[in-house]
């Protein structure tokens, strides 16, 4: 199967071990012969926004190789959520994976009744604009890279927490 397109994912969390659900996330998507996992970025422990009464949030981003069209990408991104026992109790509200969808080459614009290309919010983010620009600073996002939209976000109280390659990657030692 070839795994032409490129993606772009958003990950976050903010219950429990965020940084072990995104990376069994990440795992998880790696593990299907139709999606490979090619870059990620470092994690950054970043402020609630939208809903700003609860815990920070951890968030990273990745970029994916795929032979899934955009929705069934989506879809395999929400089985995944499914099968970590995400619960959808409040929109912005506090969850322990969320996996967006936020840009897919070749789709500039995409709208359907499940998904919209780019991720809608996704250019006032630093939450998402600060991992992506660390894979992804050239994308073009409605006719801005990802650099220049980082550049223009407030990113304050934003902090790496978790640089090293691979910090998602299974590494049990046994
Ligand atoms: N996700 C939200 C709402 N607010 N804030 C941060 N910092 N990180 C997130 O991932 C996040 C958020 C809805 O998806
Ligand atoms: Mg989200
Ligand atoms: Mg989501």
């Amino acid at each position: 199967m070839s795994l032409v397109h490129k993606a772009w994912l958003g990950l976050g969390g903010n219950i429990g071990d965020p940084v072990q659900s995104m990376a069994e996330a990440l795992q998880a998507l790696g593990r299907r012969d139709d999606t490979q996992v090619i870059a990620v970025s470092p994690v950054y422990r970043t402020p609630p926004w939208g809903k700003t009464d609860q815990a920070w949030f951890h968030n990273a981003c990745a970029q994916v190789e795929t032979s899934l069209e955009p929705e069934a990408l989506l879809a395999a991104t929400l089985d995944i959520e499914r099968q970590m026992k995400r619960e959808r109790i409040e929109r912005w509200g506090p969850r322990i994976i969320d996996i967006d969808l936020l840009a897919y080459e070749g789709r500039e614009r995409f709208e359907s009744q499940t998904l919209t290309l780019p991720h809608p919010r996704m250019t006032e983010r630093a939450f998402v604009l600060v991992p992506l620009s660390d894979i992804a600073p050239d994308l073009l996002v409605n006719g801005k890279s990802v650099a220049g939209w980082a550049a223009l976000c407030d990113r304050s109280g934003i902090e790496k927490a978790r640089a090293e390659a691979g910090w998602w990657r299974e590494n049990r030692p046994d």
